[in-house]
């Protein structure tokens, strides 16, 4: 009878880890490279004079996290706006993301940012910016549910 017991309780255990690791997040794709030119297919395009331009990165259950742009979303952006423009990145995922450049002209793209913290990215030279984010999980927050893997995110600034 102990055993028994014993064994259902090891049993229900494992079972819980199961469910727990497949709750997880979905993983990083195989192929960072092609993750981030298939996020490219259909980005969020803003085209703006404007100076300052303000991105989120937010949390959704298919692929976790995606760029958004007012009401629009996708896992890749396209920004065409003028030298000297400001842009804002502001962080609601639940993971902790950090901008990194590809290629390009020199930029200074700050620190990684926490949930709800934002870094601010000045493009003083005219080029072609292409950029990711780089993900790393934050201690304590608890997995949420995620569908597929994980977006690998994208952007690509053009500064005129
Ligand atoms: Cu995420």
């Amino acid at each position: 009878m102990r055993t028994v017991l014993l064994s259902a309780v090891v049993g229900f255990a494992a079972l819980l880890v199961l469910a727990v690791g497949a709750g997880a997040h979905g993983g990083d794709p195989a192929d960072e490279a092609a993750a981030l030119k298939a996020s490219m297919k259909r980005p969020v395009v803003v085209r703006t004079a404007k100076s300052r331009v303000v991105l989120g990165i937010a949390h959704v259950t298919k692929g976790c996290h995606v760029w958004t742009f007012g009401k629009r979303s996708a896992p890749g952006a396209k920004l065409v706006v003028r030298r000297g423009a400001r842009l804002t990145v502001v962080n609601r995922d639940v993971d902790r993301h950090r901008l990194e450049k590809l290629s390009g002209p020199a930029v200074s793209l700050g620190k990684a940012m926490g949930i709800n913290e934002k870094v601010t990215v000045v493009f003083r030279k005219k080029g072609t910016y292409r950029l990711k984010t780089v993900r790393t999980e934050i201690e304590g927050i608890p997995k949420l549910d995620t569908i597929g893997v994980d977006n690998s995110l994208a952007m690509v600034v053009v500064v005129r």
